[in-house]
């Protein structure tokens, strides 16, 4: 038998993988002042090294891209020097941590724009989805649709983005292309209505996630770029009519950029993995390097995943949240913890740093 498994060490790009677990990027609003990521940071993710890697919370390119309070940035010197403390305590831990790169266009609200401007959409149309802002979920702000002259704009905060990332220490960078964010809006057809070269056809809507695509591999490499997808994912209120034709295209462009990485949110995110007829093999078999499975996968799912060869990586959200020794405890077969809801989005160490491992919780019992 020579079958793959959760714990062999995976080579991804330059780096060597000790498992093959993920981390998947969760938002957890603890930034400190100026969108710092907190002294707790550094804490909370070199506790969770031990996945083979580790890929940060959602972190907004601008601030024009920020839709939540206390999210953390990727655009001024503070930002990198607070990410640096993190990427330092993973490295001493042996782990290797992405960045997620994050602008969430119409997933805003006018009170964390710049002057109480409104939250920017391919297309002026609001969704139905809430934010957190001022301590509570609010609906978004009314959107206002990008003037063509805006892309290239943005396009090079995703590149500078990227490259603040490079001079944090990162190992390498994700492009949040999902869940309903500026580069999914673009790409689906209920968000993107426009008569423009981004919008129409399945080429014209992939066109700023790959300009962004591009001008991020052209800055740190595409050994060290990876990207975020969710098909069918109805997250924060997209909606294709298409979805097989449009990321088929899509995956078909990513892969001739050469991107170490393709990481997909199989169905809903943080839902059913049945929503809408979908073929992710698909998305596979078009793309050369590694695919990474993302959405609701437990121990058991992984590994038949993994044997029957449907992906190279498994992505772990929720339940590395309360298992910082997640890869331990499958290994072992041991229970995991139960998340608390309440100190997700917010606050301070309580339900983000001390949650125990496996022999802390032993400890506690004596
Ligand atoms: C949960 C709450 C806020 C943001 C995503 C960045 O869904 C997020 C997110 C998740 O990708």
């Amino acid at each position: 038998m020579n079958e793959k498994t959760l714990f062999e060490a995976y080579k991804l790009g330059s780096l060597t993988l000790s498992n093959r677990m993920v981390m998947a990027p969760l938002t957890r609003n603890r930034a400190g002042a100026g969108f710092v990521p907190s002294e707790l940071a550094a804490t909370y993710y070199s506790q969770r090294a031990s996945a083979g890697l580790l890929i940060s919370e959602a972190t907004q390119i601008s601030q024009q891209g920020q839709g939540y309070q206390d999210t953390p940035g990727i655009y001024t010197q503070a930002q990198i020097d607070g990410w640096r403390k993190v990427t330092e305590a993973v490295h001493a831990k042996g782990g290797h941590i992405f960045l997620q790169l994050w602008h969430v266009g119409r997933v805003s609200h006018t009170d964390l724009q710049a002057n109480g401007a409104a939250p920017v959409a391919p297309s002026a149309i609001r969704p139905a989805t809430k934010v957190f802002v001022n301590n509570s979920f609010v609906d978004v702000s009314e959107p206002r649709a990008l003037e063509i002259g805006e892309l290239a704009g943005i396009v090079n905060d995703f590149r500078q983005a990227a490259s603040n990332a490079m001079a944090a220490g990162f190992d390498g960078v994700e492009i949040h292309g999902a869940n309903g964010y500026l580069l999914d809006q673009f790409l689906k057809d209920g968000a993107n209505v426009r008569t423009d070269a981004y919008g129409g056809s399945v080429e014209n809507r992939a066109r700023l996630l790959l300009e962004v695509t591009s001008a991020v591999v052209s800055e740190v490499g595409a050994e060290r770029t990876g990207i975020r997808l969710s098909p069918v994912s109805p997250a924060n209120g997209v909606s294709s009519t298409a979805p097989q034709a449009q990321f088929d295209y899509l995956v078909e462009q990513l892969n001739a950029l050469g991107l170490v990485y393709l990481h997909v949110v199989e169905g809903a995110t943080g839902g059913p993995r049945e929503v809408a007829p979908f073929d992710f093999s698909a998305l596979r078999q078009r793309f050369n390097n590694t695919y990474i499975a993302n959405n609701g996968y437990d121990l058991n799912l992984a590994t038949t995943t993994l044997i029957e060869d449907k992906a190279d990586l498994i992505a772990f959200g929720r339940p590395f949240i309360a298992n910082p020794d997640l890869v331990e405890r499958f290994k072992t077969d041991a229970a995991l913890s139960a998340l608390d809801p309440t100190t997700l989005y917010g606050g301070g160490a309580a339900g983000y740093t001390d949650y125990p491992t496996l022999t802390e919780g032993a400890q506690h019992h004596h």
